[in-house]
């Protein structure tokens, strides 16, 4: 059986994309080079026609990024991936490529702050209106399409509130409302969700999260399911040159082989630590997809193949019990970002989600005391020791001020 040929997703993720090269390595060479020679004027030219098939320009096409997005490609059971300089580029590469002036997109309210911010200011410029919804409900998501909405963007489970949106049901009305549906796999990666597979049209990801799974590089991507939306997304992408380097495409195809392990543990320890919230009595409320408390609990199993490594929660004594975790935290370290080897905790209404503004944050579920935590894959006792200090020392400033009052 060749390498690739495997249908299991930790085998898929160790092969996948990888091909031949000259003198027989394992590791797909690193092709830093910005131009590749013609055999000559005549080659050069059947080239650019089209006539034949090789390489020409990094920004056109270069081995490095074309053996990376073989390999999300083949994950996410998609036609072909273009890889992107960021996750940020790759949503705007398809919205500039799908969108025409006087379109509409039906967009869900529990996304990337940046997201709803690109469609509200530069999208909107080109006169295209979005309407926000809670898409996990139908209903709302039904009602607000129009004679003109040529897109459902939709991000499942949304950052940072987790509202899990059935890609079933939503691609159903898409395609019944002849509008492409266009899903953020960002928060599960191919290994725990492939929104393909249940109806969706593209798939988008920052791979500076869980597919690169290290933290050391911002990039992204788009998978198309056919032929036709990766040609017109690969000529946007060219005009526009949004694209991933070599360096960093080697390095996102390295940490692809670990994706099936990592997010195995990190599923793993984020629901240890999403019950260990949940008993805890200063904690309001948490959500995580694998706790039977999440309002989409049932879609949640319907549609992934295990929970993930985001957990969401609001502690009792709200924005100020929240800084004071995050304050005290030793071994969770305090940044924005995701999907890394490390944990990391942020407050999305000061931090990654202020853009969007307060209205919209409050539109969206996203309270002052929301605390975001990206599960790692170190100890799960570490993690969970550190929070359960942080929470300590928070209910005593907290008592201490009452005491001072
Ligand atoms: N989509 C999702 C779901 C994201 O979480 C992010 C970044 C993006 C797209 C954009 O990707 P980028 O351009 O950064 O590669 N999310 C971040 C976050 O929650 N904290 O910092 C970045």
């Amino acid at each position: 059986m060749l390498l690739q040929n495997s249908k299991n997703l930790d085998s898929k993720c160790v092969h996948a994309g990888i091909g031949e090269y000259q003198y027989g390595p394992v590791v797909p060479p690193i092709y830093q080079t910005s131009t590749f020679k013609f055999e000559s004027a005549e080659h050069g030219a059947a080239l650019f026609k089209g006539e034949e098939e090789g390489y020409i320009y990094s920004r056109m096409k270069n081995p490095t990024v074309e053996a990376m997005e073989n390999a999300i490609a083949d994950l996410e059971n998609g036609y072909k991936a273009l890889g992107c300089g960021s996750g940020m580029a790759a949503i705007h590469t398809v919205f500039t490529s799908l969108l025409n002036a006087g379109d509409h997109v039906v967009c869900s309210k529990a996304v990337y702050g940046p997201t709803a911010t690109l469609l509200k200011t530069v999208i909107k410029k080109f006169n295209i209106e979005t309407t926000f919804v809670h898409a996990s409900d139908i209903n709302e998501v039904n009602n607000a399409i129009k004679e003109n909405t040529k897109i459902i963007y939709i991000e499942t489970p949304g950052n940072p509130t987790l509202e899990i949106t059935d890609i079933e049901d939503v691609a159903k009305l898409a395609h019944q409302n002849n509008a492409f549906m266009v899903v953020d796999n960002t928060f599960m990666s191919p290994a725990l969700q492939r929104p393909l597979e249940l109806g969706a049209d593209v798939v988008v990801h920052s791979l500076t999260k869980f597919l690169n799974g290290h933290a050391d590089v911002v990039a992204g991507v788009i998978v198309s399911k056919d032929k036709a939306l990766y040609t017109t997304m690969r000529k946007t992408l060219n005009q526009i040159g949004g694209v991933i380097d070599p360096f960093n495409a080697f390095l996102v195809h390295r940490g692809i082989k670990t994706l099936s392990l990592r997010m195995e543990k990190h599923s793993k320890s984020a629901q240890k630590i999403a019950e260990f919230l949940e008993n805890h009595p200063q904690v309001k409320w948490v959500r995580y997809p694998g706790l039977k408390s999440h309002p989409q609990y049932d879609t949640a199993q319907k549609q992934h193949h295990d929970a993930g490594g985001m957990i969401s929660f609001e502690l009792k004594g709200g924005l100020e019990a929240g800084r004071a975790v995050m304050n005290n935290v030793k071994f969770c370290q305090l940044a924005v970002s995701l999907g890394g080897v490390e944990t990391l905790i942020q407050h999305p209404a000061s931090m990654t989600h202020h853009s969007m503004g307060k209205e919209a944050r409050e539109a969206a579920g996203i309270t002052n005391g929301l605390v975001r935590l990206s599960v790692g894959i170190e100890n799960v006792n570490d993690i969970i020791d550190d929070l359960n200090n942080a929470l300590k020392i928070a209910s005593e400033l907290k008592s201490l001020e009452k005491s001072i009052a």
